[in-house]
């Protein structure tokens, strides 16, 4: 895979960015890289912070698969495996006991570390990560922290995305060729809250696990499992 790194001191959004370059015909491998951004997007019209320290990226991915799964399935997988891919780097750097906030959160010790926002444009789809390295923003609505807070050492952003890239292209390789079950067992081992009592979206219930679409299940006390998507 030959990947194409564009480095921007200032954008409004990475994702913003990537897109662009993708309605302009850029390659699989196209990455948009921020110091900071004036406007960066998490779900849902939810804003992200960006101060500078932390890394903001953009991966523009043209999945060829063998059997294309339907949208919904394909980007749920992919930001599924996105979180994975970051939990999986963060513990090469020594950060372990990541866990994975359904559909796209890294928490440690009650606090956001990273958030995954997947876009799509036509054919292709813009990975985004927002990961805390060196600065956790104050926030009003919850709690923050950074790579630098856990490991009290500062890290070289680049360093942490090199890391972060391995892990990636491993992974996605790995769907490409084999699917998403390998990776579905995978993103198990650090799911936030897996087989205890949570509520999503106003059910309460048992946290059974994740379809093959990505969805969360939801077992409510009448025995009836509820399919959780998130798009
Ligand atoms: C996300 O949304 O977690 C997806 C965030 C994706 C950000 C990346 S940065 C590079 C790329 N370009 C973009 O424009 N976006 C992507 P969501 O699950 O909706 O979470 C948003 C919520 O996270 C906010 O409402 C805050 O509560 C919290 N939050 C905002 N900034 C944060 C930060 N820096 N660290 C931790 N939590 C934050």
């Amino acid at each position: 895979m030959k990947l194409a790194i564009h480095h921007f001191e200032t954008v409004a959004s990475t994702n913003d960015v990537c897109i662009h370059f993708a309605n302009e015909g850029a390659d699989e491998g196209t990455i948009i890289l921020a110091d900071t951004q004036t406007n960066g997007k998490g779900q849902q019209g939810r804003k992200w912070e960006a101060p500078v320290g932390n890394l903001y990226a953009s991966i523009l991915l043209t999945p060829q698969l063998h059997e294309n799964p339907p949208p919904i399935k394909m980007y749920g997988q992919i930001a599924l495996l996105t979180g994975l891919s970051l939990i999986q780097a963060l513990e090469t750097l020594n950060v372990k006991n990541v866990q994975l906030k359904w559909p796209n959160d890294g928490i440690i010790l009650d606090k956001k570390l990273f958030g995954v926002l997947i876009e799509c444009v036509n054919e292709d789809v813009v990975v985004g990560i927002g990961l805390n390295v060196n600065n956790a923003p104050d926030l009003p609505d919850r709690e923050t922290t950074s790579l630098k807070e856990l490991l009290e050492n500062e890290l070289d952003i680049t360093d942490v995305f090199h890391n972060v890239l391995k892990s990636f292209w491993k992974n996605y390789r790995l769907w490409i060729n084999e699917g998403f079950d390998p990776l579905q067992a995978e993103c198990s081992k650090y799911l936030l809250g897996l087989n205890t009592t949570i509520t999503v979206d106003g059910l309460t219930g048992i946290f059974q696990g994740i379809a093959d679409t990505g969805a969360l299940l939801l077992m409510t006390p009448d025995n009836i499992t509820h399919i959780i998507v998130r798009n």
